[in-house]
């Protein structure tokens, strides 16, 4: 049997998790923090300027599998992250998402909150 883009696209396993690889170097990408627990980077693909995930450095795949120490661990430094994100774009307003599964509209299956500052009419220049 073949694997489908579709379900390499959605894999859980691990060892095909993008996060991981960024975690481990093996990825590249636009750091902006990170501590023993925690990364956090730009997205890749925003939908807005500015738009940076938090992940933690554990292999977890939803929040609901998530001990209660590693969210404690973001918790602890989402405010901080978020802050710093929107005032580098010059922004006061964001959301914080977190999607889980793929009916949500989750692609890696690696936990990570979605920051995304919000601007004026959308404009992006402000
Ligand atoms: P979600 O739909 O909640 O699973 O969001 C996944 C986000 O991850 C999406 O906004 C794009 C981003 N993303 C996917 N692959 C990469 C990557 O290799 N590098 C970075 N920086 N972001 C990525």
């Amino acid at each position: 049997l073949t694997t489908s883009t579709t379900e390499s696209k959605y894999s859980e396993d691990p060892k095909d998790c993008v996060f991981c690889k960024i975690i481990s170097g093996e990825l590249p990408c636009i750091k902006i923090f990170e501590n023993e627990h925690v990364l956090a980077f730009l997205d890749a693909a925003p939908i807005s300027r500015g738009h940076s995930l938090v992940i933690p450095k554990t292999h977890v795949t939803k929040l609901t599998l998530a001990s209660s120490s590693l969210v404690a661990e973001i918790g602890a430094v989402l405010p901080k992250v978020t802050n710093a994100v929107i005032k580098g774009v010059n922004a006061t307003d964001f959301n914080v998402l977190q999607n889980n599964g793929q009916l949500a509209g989750q692609v890696v299956f690696h936990l990570h909150f979605h920051i995304i500052p919000r601007f004026k009419n959308e404009d992006q220049s402000a």
